[in-house]
């Protein structure tokens, strides 16, 4: 085994900025849309393609690369005799996006993992820890409804899962996942047992307009929120639009219409939580001259303390009792997901901010207000991340984007940190 080196007595490990820039525009334009954003929804072809990419990008950097029962993709650098006794360092973030996302949320950070890998094996020092580096499954639920599927998975979280998962569409994940080579009969093996990782590293973009506005290159995330999504099914009657007289309609649509707006109205005027969106509305049969039969609605809840995530998604079910009750509707409620707040780890955070000053980029401490395959993988293993400023504070639109130099810069902070640990 060689010793590990102390790389921080050298002159700084650095990225390969080029070839680290030149992937995040290849993957861009993997599923990108005649409007300029990303279509790679978790499972879909896009998604599938990306994933395959990303081993043949590993494999061909000389890494390993296998894609896991979930669709999650594990790179390692390959396994050289006595070395394999180092306790793991996770690094990761996920390739899916939303509907019509940005280039940059979540794959920077898997790209930037990829790249840190191969700068370390390049160089040929030893770090005190085994890097492994992860693509997470499906970690947008934008088309299955299973946010943070594949970091739940490789937790262990599998009872709160589906037997059988489907798309806000009804086709099921099964098809997909075996596509990809996962199984869904075997998620068992994809799981990692508590104690097996050391420690999580994520970089992510901020999403947010903290940095760009204080003007830090880097930032060092102190937690990241919880968040709680329903998916609530309205069921009433459809009927001619031209004959149906309003005393005698059970309309879904102006079901949901109320529960929008008290959705908005918990954070918004009751401050429950801290965010409350609906960002998904399916009617059926959507046409202009019916009154619809059935409305399916997202509710999306954020908050960093359990407690009031919790009193919020109560204050919604009794919202939707008191609607179904008003309007004589069916209301069906059901978890998409449920994820905890989490913290990040003090030593972790001290690296991260260590390791931004030794490279002269200064930096901030901040809360997360987006979700994060960290927070699951705070179930057993202590968390840090890092964020780069992103450009007008916005993501999940195709105009997300953050400086190269400040692309650059992120991942040389994950190096430097993964390397001092
Ligand atoms: O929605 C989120 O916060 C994350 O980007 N999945
Ligand atoms: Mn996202
Ligand atoms: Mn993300
Ligand atoms: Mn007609």
């Amino acid at each position: 085994l060689v010793a590990p080196a102390s790389t921080l007595d050298q002159p700084a490990l650095s990225v390969d900025a080029a070839r680290l820039l030149d992937r995040v525009e290849r993957f861009a334009e993997i599923g990108r849309n005649d409007a300029g954003g990303i279509d790679r929804e978790g499972f879909s072809d896009a998604d599938i393609e990306a994933r395959a990419e990303l081993v043949r990008e590993a494999e061909a950097a000389g890494l390993t690369a296998r894609i896991d029962a979930a669709g999650n993709v594990i790179v390692r650098r390959p396994e050289r005799a006595g070395c394999t006794e180092r306790p793991t360092l996770m690094i990761g973030s996920h390739l899916d996006t939303v509907v019509n996302g940005g280039r940059l949320d979540g794959t920077y950070g898997v790209l930037a993992a990829l790249e840190v890998l191969q700068t370390v094996s390049e160089a040929g020092v030893e770090p005190a820890h085994e890097l492994v580096a992860v693509a997470f499954a499906n970690e947008e639920g934008a088309r299955f409804a299973q946010p943070f599927w594949g970091s739940k998975v490789l937790v262990g979280r599998l009872a709160e899962l589906p037997d059988e998962p489907l798309a806000h569409d009804g086709s099921p994940l099964r098809e997909p996942l075996a596509r990809l080579g996962g199984d869904l009969d075997a998620l068992d093996s994809a799981v990692w047992p508590q104690g097996s990782v050391a420690a999580y590293l994520e970089l992510h973009v901020e999403q947010g307009p903290v940095l760009e506005r204080s003007g830090d290159r880097i930032g060092v995330v102190t937690g990241i929120t919880g968040r709680t999504v329903l998916t609530v099914t309205v069921r009433g009657e459809a009927g001619h639009a031209g004959t149906t007289p309003m005393e005698l309609r059970c309309d879904p649509l102006t079901g949901a219409a109320r529960i929008l707006l008290a959705v908005e109205g918990l954070a918004k005027e009751q401050q429950l939580c801290r965010v409350a969106t609906v960002g998904r509305l399916d009617i059926r049969p959507n046409s202009p001259n019916t009154i619809a039969q059935e409305v399916q609605l997202t509710v999306d809840l954020r908050d960093g303390n359990p407690v009031r995530l919790g009193l919020a998604e109560q204050a919604v079910r009794n919202l939707l009792d008191t609607v179904a009750q008003e309007r004589g509707l069916e209301i069906e409620v059901a978890v998409s997901t449920r994820t905890e707040p989490a913290q990040a780890d003090r030593v972790l955070r001290d690296a991260i901010a260590d390791s931004s000053a030794e490279l002269g980029h200064p930096y901030q401490l901040l809360p997360s207000g987006a979700g994060h395959d960290a927070q699951v993988m705070a179930g057993i293993a202590p968390i840090g991340m890092i964020f780069v400023p992103s450009i007008g504070g916005v993501s999940h639109v195709p105009e997300e984007d953050t400086a190269q130099s400040d692309l650059v810069a992120g991942a040389d902070v994950l190096l430097r940190t993964a390397l001092r640990l």
